[in-house]
């Protein structure tokens, strides 16, 4: 792939590349021991040890110049002062600002969005304590005891991601579940489990036109009235996190149920909003500050930190690195806590989203690889599954192992086994092991020769594959806060390098637009299909189907 002809840096890490070849980390390591204490750090109670990727010093040196070359500092004082730096929407992008401190203000253009942030914060408060004292009563006077988030996107992953993260600070009175799958099995399912006069149903929508979201809830609203009798219990029971108060009110929840925010969040960055309502349900609104202080804490290390001793400036470098010059496609995120089981997915969203794109904020192509492919389990699962590949495969892929360092006392045997694993992971991947060590190792077993020749090739290692170690002092509010804000400016810092718009998702227009059409199509009683062959098929399959009745009901 052609590299951006422009850029000198970019050229001089090409020759660099290309210097380095295939020398093995266990000849860097090897030559430089030292690296390991050089090629770490740590802030906001997130350590890094990065010294297990294929670079040298001289990598990283070219690296930050390659930041500076793409104007990273002014990008980011930009992006903090709300500069309209989503230039396809016009808009500014402040999620940092939703995790300041109150008493901070913040111009932008002529407004103090801080005075706004903070009315919303203290509305929320007001509210999540009355249901978790038990003082927000549904329509026969019972309290709350069961919340449904009904969102998708940005509106879903993240306080999913975040509610079952911090499971060890919940409400034991309270139980969370988040509904995003129009299919109908995922509402069903929960309707099923929840009883109609405590439960309180959070629609989360940014937009409110939402199809998959007001689909959903549309049904938990009927549900509802069905059982209340009456629509008056709508208000007890529902509320909106929105910035289309219209839309919400014309949904029929009434305005004063609803929290708001700002054309300024984007989707994937609103965890931090009143879209974090679930969160605040379920740890409490001081428990919150401290996730907005533990990403503060990030933004404000990400803001200040020479970048030569920056965390997400590092990590970002490192991913372009393997991403354009050592051809990575894909990059895993290994959590080896249970509960940091959907933060994979989280990211996924967050990079793929952002970053996923192949045009340059002037329109212009981008001219080398973007966003990889992010992908990953609980790591303990994924060595019982996917880490053959990531061992023998034929493409390599860079790895995130997350671990956390403290917890309960009496799981000290299974944390050592979990922490060892994950450890011994990340040499194995990198060591590898050698044929002659292969060929020892069968020999002490006393495996015949011939069978010996035989497995040496599929016993092989080759080691070499790269990985970042990340360790949480401890999985508590400030320290996730600290972890999810150091991976947004990571893809803050990648959407910069590449000059993309990290801050827009076109690509999911296209596929929104053409549902609308098939769903027409698939109710349609007339021989219309204006389709392409393979889609008037199926679509055609479909009415079938429905035409003869589902023989199974
Ligand atoms: C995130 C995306 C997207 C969005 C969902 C839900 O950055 O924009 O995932 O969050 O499409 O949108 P609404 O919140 O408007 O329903």
């Amino acid at each position: 792939m052609t590299k951006p002809a422009f850029n000198l840096t970019w050229h001089a890490l090409s020759a660099h590349r290309e210097a380095l070849g295939e020398q093995h980390l266990n000849e860097i390591f090897a030559a430089d021991p030292a690296r390991a204490a050089r090629m770490q750090l740590e802030a906001c109670g997130v350590f890094l040890d990065y010294s297990k990727n294929r670079v040298t010093d001289e990598t990283l040196t070219l690296l930050f110049g390659l930041a500076r070359e793409a104007g990273l500092a002014e990008h980011t004082t930009a992006m903090f002062e709300g500069a309209r730096i989503n230039t396809t929407e016009a808009r500014s992008v402040l999620h940092t600002a939703l995790r300041r401190p109150a008493g901070a203000s913040l111009g932008v253009e002529g407004h103090d969005v801080m005075a706004d942030v903070v009315a919303v914060r203290e509305r929320i408060r007001r509210f999540s304590e009355q249901v978790r004292v038990g003082s927000w009563l549904g329509y026969t006077g019972r309290p709350i005891t069961d919340v449904v988030n009904i969102g998708i996107g940005g509106s879903d992953l993240g306080p999913l991601m975040v509610c079952e993260a911090l499971q060890a600070f919940a409400h034991p009175g309270l139980r969370m579940h988040f509904v995003s799958n129009v299919d109908g099995v995922q509402i069903d399912d929960v309707l099923k489990k929840v009883n109609p006069q405590t439960t309180l149903f959070i629609v989360a929508s940014k937009t409110f036109t939402t199809q998959e979201t007001l689909t959903n809830a549309h049904t938990a609203r009927s549900w509802l009235i069905g059982h209340a009798g009456s629509d008056a219990a709508v208000a007890r029971h529902f509320v909106a996190v929105s910035t289309n108060a219209e839309a919400v009110s014309a949904f029929g929840i009434d305005t004063d149920n609803m929290f708001g925010f700002w054309d300024w969040v984007g989707g994937r960055y609103s965890l931090w909003s009143a879209i974090g309502l679930p969160i605040v349900l379920q740890i409490g609104a001081d428990a919150f500050d401290r996730l907005l202080a533990g990403a503060h804490a990030m933004d404000e290390h990400f803001r200040t930190a020479p970048l030569e001793q920056n965390l997400p400036v590092i990590m970002a470098l490192l991913g372009i690195w393997n991403i354009d010059f050592l051809d990575a496609p894909t990059q895993v995120i290994a959590p080896y806590h249970q509960r940091l089981h959907r933060l994979p997915a989280y990211l996924q969203q967050l990079d793929m989203e952002s970053n996923g794109k192949s045009v340059k904020l002037d329109g212009s192509p981008v001219r080398c690889h973007t966003s990889p492919v992010i992908w990953g389990e609980p790591g303990i699962n994924g060595q019982h599954a996917y880490f053959q590949m990531l061992h023998q495969g034929t493409r390599f892929a860079p790895i995130d192992f997350i671990g956390v360092l403290d917890h309960p006392a009496h799981l000290d045997h299974h944390h050592r086994v979990a922490f060892a694993n994950m450890v011994a992971q990340a040499e194995a991947l990198m060591r590898g092991k050698s044929a002659p060590e292969v060929e020892a190792e069968m020999r002490a077993a006393g495996l015949a020769e011939e069978r010996i020749r035989a497995l040496i090739p599929h016993r092989v290692f080759p080691g070499n594959r790269p990985s970042n170690m990340l360790l949480l002092e401890r999985l508590d509010p400030f320290g996730l806060g600290a972890l999810i804000a150091l991976y947004e400016h990571r893809t803050f810092v990648q959407g910069v390098v590449w000059g993309v718009n990290s801050f827009d998702q076109w690509g999911v227009e296209l596929g929104k637009q053409l549902a609308a059409r098939v769903l027409e199509d698939l109710g349609a009683t007339s021989d219309s299909n204006p389709h392409d062959a393979s889609t008037a098929a199926l679509i055609e399959r479909y009415r079938q189907h429905a035409r003869a009745g589902d023989p199974a009901r």
